[in-house]
C-alpha cells in the first residue's frame, strides 16, 4: 500500500476500510487526527475532576465505589485515546505540552462546575448521553486505532450513561428537595451538552474535510438533533423537565424543534473564558507536576530491567 501513496490512501477511504499506521496519508489528515484524538484523550482527563469533585461526598459506598470506577474509567480512555494518537507520530509528552501551553484544547462542557450531588446523575445522563452519540459513528471513522479505541470507549460510556440515569431516577422520586436538585441539575447541563457538538455546520471549519475523509459520519447539527430526540422521553420518564420553552415536536420533520445553544458562549468557553476554565489547567499542572516522580521512577525502573536484561 506504501508504494501506491495518496492515491491508494483515497481507495482505502472509499472502499470503508481502515487506514493503519503505516499506510501513506495526506499530512493534513494526519494531523487533523492528531489534533481531534489528542483533544479527545485531553477531554477525558480534564473531564476527571468535575466528577472527582463528589467522590468523597457521595451519598453512600455504593454511590461512591461506581463514582470511582467511572472516574477511573474516564482515566482508561484518556490512555486509549493518547496511545492512538502516539501511532501517528506525536509522543505523549509533547501532547501533555501541548495540553498545558493551551494549544490543544479540551471539550467546553468540563469548564462548568458540578454544584450538588443530582449533577453526577446530570452528568451521566447528559453528558455521557452527548458523548455517545457523537463517539458511535467514531468506532466506522476510518482510521483504525481511533476506530478501533472508540469500541471499548463507546462500551463504558454507555453504561456510564445508564448508571447517571439511574441515579438521576432516584433523585427524581426522592423528597421534594432532592427532586429539585435533580432539576437544577438537568437546567444547568442541558444547554452546555448541546454546545459539546462544536458550532452549528454553517461555521465548523473542519466538518467538511473530516466528513470527506470518513473521520466525522454525522456533522454536529446532525448529532445534536439525534440528541434531543434521544432525551426527550427520557426526561418524560424521569418526570423532569428540559429547560427549553420551544422544545416542541415538528410533525413535518419528524424531530424535535429546540433552541440552539448560545454558540458565543461556547466559544468564549474554548478560549479560555468558562467559568472553571483557570481552576482545570492549574489542577491539571499541579497532577501533572506533582506526577513528576513516579515518571522517574517508572524510567528508572525500566532501564534497570532493561540492563538487567542486557546483563
Ligand atoms: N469544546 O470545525 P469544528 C468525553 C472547536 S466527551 C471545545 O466543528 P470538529 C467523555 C474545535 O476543536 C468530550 N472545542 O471541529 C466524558 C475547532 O477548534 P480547533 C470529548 C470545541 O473537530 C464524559 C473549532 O471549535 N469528545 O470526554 C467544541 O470538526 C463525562 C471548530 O469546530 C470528543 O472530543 C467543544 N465542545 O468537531 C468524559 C469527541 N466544539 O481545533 C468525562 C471527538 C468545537 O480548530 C466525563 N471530537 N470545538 O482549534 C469530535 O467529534 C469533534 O472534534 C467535535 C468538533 C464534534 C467536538
Amino acid at each position: 500500500r506504501d508504494l501506491e501513496g495518496t492515491a491508494s490512501f483515497e481507495a482505502i477511504v472509499a472502499a470503508d476500510q481502515k487506514i493503519e499506521p503505516r499506510d501513506v496519508m495526506p499530512e493534513a489528515y494526519r494531523k487533523g487526527l492528531i489534533r481531534q484524538i489528542a483533544q479527545h484523550a485531553h477531554s477525558e482527563i480534564i473531564g476527571m475532576q468535575p466528577e472527582g469533585n463528589w467522590i468523597t461526598r457521595a451519598p453512600s459506598l455504593r454511590r461512591k465505589a461506581i463514582l470511582l470506577a467511572k472516574v477511573q474509567d474516564e482515566a482508561g480512555h484518556g490512555l486509549y485515546l493518547y496511545a492512538a494518537a502516539e501511532t501517528l507520530g506525536v509522543t505523549r509528552d509533547e501532547l501533555t505540552e501541548a495540553l498545558l501551553n493551551g494549544r490543544q484544547k479540551y471539550s467546553s462542557i468540563f469548564n462548568y462546575p458540578t454544584l450538588t450531588w443530582a449533577d453526577m446523575g446530570a452528568i451521566g445522563w447528559l453528558v455521557d448521553g452527548a458523548a455517545i452519540v457523537n463517539q458511535v459513528p467514531l468506532c466506522r471513522c476510518s482510521y483504525g486505532p481511533y476506530a478501533r479505541a472508540m469500541i471499548r470507549v463507546c462500551k463504558e460510556e454507555s453504561f456510564h450513561q445508564r448508571q447517571g440515569y439511574q441515579s438521576l431516577y432516584v433523585l427524581a422520586n426522592g423528597s421534594p428537595a432532592q427532586r429539585a436538585m435533580a432539576q437544577d441539575a438537568v437546567d444547568r447541563w442541558w444547554y452546555p451538552s448541546l454546545a459539546m457538538f462544536g458550532p452549528p455546520d454553517t461555521e465548523s471549519t473542519h466538518s467538511a474535510q473530516s466528513m470527506e475523509w470518513k473521520i466525522k459520519r454525522f456533522s454536529n447539527d446532525d448529532l445534536r438533533q439525534r440528541f434531543v430526540d434521544m432525551c426527550v422521553p427520557q426526561a418524560e420518564i424521569l418526570g423532569l423537565t428540559l429547560p427549553d420553552p420551544d422544545l416542541r415536536w415538528n410533525e413535518e420533520r419528524g424531530h424535535y424543534d429546540f433552541t440552539q445553544p448560545d454558540f458565543e458562549e461556547l466559544m468564549r468557553v474554548v478560549k479560555g473564558d468558562g467559568p472553571c476554565n483557570r481552576q482545570r489547567m492549574t489542577h491539571r499542572r499541579r497532577a501533572h507536576s506533582d506526577g513528576a516522580w513516579v515518571r522517574e521512577a517508572a524510567q528508572a525502573y525500566a532501564e534497570k530491567a532493561r540492563a538487567a536484561k542486557g546483563a
